[in-house]
């Protein structure tokens, strides 16, 4: 049974982004359902507050955040490479252009298409992560500019198609084209919202490759059986690198997102390196816990 464990919920974008990663890498997961929305009762006593979508765990190593994914599951299995074609710092660039600038456009124009359909619980607790109330009167008015906006951003996917070649930076599929694919991906699958597409043949072809790379080898697996196999384990060994910025290695330290959302993890700093920031967690119910963020899009705050 493969160690590699993703907790997430089938319609999040972010979530195809590493379920196509296991696709492309050809690997064997553990799938935990969780839940949309807030409570997440069965993921908060792993990751000590942080709620995003996805999470990976590997046994009491909890990693969150895509971008960190990512890094893990290429030094889990370097071939195929997610930087075949164009490099680290290329696919890294475009991810962050992706993921930071076009996601938000893709999920105006999604939300804004569906927003009557969704349950008033579900805009109450997007609405409550932005620090707003909810108002599905604006989100679906927003739907003409959203996809204005998403359709800037699907125009320059084409040109990086034009010459003919599958994928955006070449031949092989790798980390720009997963981080594009993502903001697309919910956006392709309905009549409704596909008509943002149209004016974009070689991005709608490239998105069905995309749909193509599939999800690997996927077994379930529920969600309290996650926490016993954190119970159980004991979190990997972490070599020695000194800190590179703000709070000593082994101080007490809040890491949280540099977006609004309230969700700082505390804990004992054991990672903090250019790319990376962990914190050691002891937990009465699992025992010691390593949650993981990546450098980028975090901060660390001595307590
Ligand atoms: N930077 C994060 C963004 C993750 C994110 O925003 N995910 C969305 C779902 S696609 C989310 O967490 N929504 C709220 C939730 O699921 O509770 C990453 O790369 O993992």
């Amino acid at each position: 049974m493969s160690d590699l464990i993703l907790h997430h919920y089938d319609g999040s974008p972010f979530a195809e982004k590493v379920r196509t990663m296991m696709g492309l890498k050809g690997l064997a997961w553990q799938s935990v359902d969780i839940p949309m929305i807030m409570p997440k009762p069965d993921l908060m006593p792993l990751t000590g507050g942080y709620r995003k979508t996805p999470v990976l765990q590997i046994g009491a190593d909890i990693y969150c955040d895509t971008r960190l994914i990512a890094d893990v599951l290429e030094a889990h299995k370097p071939d195929p490479s997610f930087y075949a074609t164009g490099g680290i710092g290329l696919n890294k660039a475009i991810e962050t252009w992706a993921d930071e600038h076009m996601f938000w456009p893709a999920v105006g124009f999604m939300l804004g298409c569906f927003a009557d359909k969704l349950p008033m619980a579900f805009h109450e607790d997007r609405a409550a992560m932005r620090g707003a109330k909810p108002n599905v009167e604006a989100a679906v008015k927003a739907v003409p500019v959203a996809m204005e906006k998403l359709q800037a951003h699907l125009a320059l996917l084409e040109d990086m198609l034009a010459d003919g070649r599958d994928y955006l930076l070449g031949a092989a599929a790798g980390l720009a084209d997963l981080a594009a694919y993502h903001c697309v991906w919910s956006i392709g699958r309905s009549g409704k919202t596909r008509v943002a597409l149209e004016p974009f043949p070689k991005t709608d072809a490239w998105l069905a490759r995309m749909m193509d790379i599939g999800h690997g080898d996927k077994t379930d697996l529920d969600s309290k059986a996650a926490l016993e196999i954190a119970a159980k384990a004991t979190p990997a060994d972490i070599s020695p690198i000194d800190a590179v910025a703000g709070p000593a290695l082994g101080s007490q330290v809040m890491v949280g997102t540099e977006d609004r959302v309230p969700e700082p993890v505390a804990g004992e700093l054991v990672i903090s390196t250019g790319s990376e920031i962990a914190v050691r967690r002891q937990t009465d119910d699992l025992g010691e816990l390593v949650v993981h963020f990546p450098r980028l899009g975090y901060y660390i705050k001595a307590v």
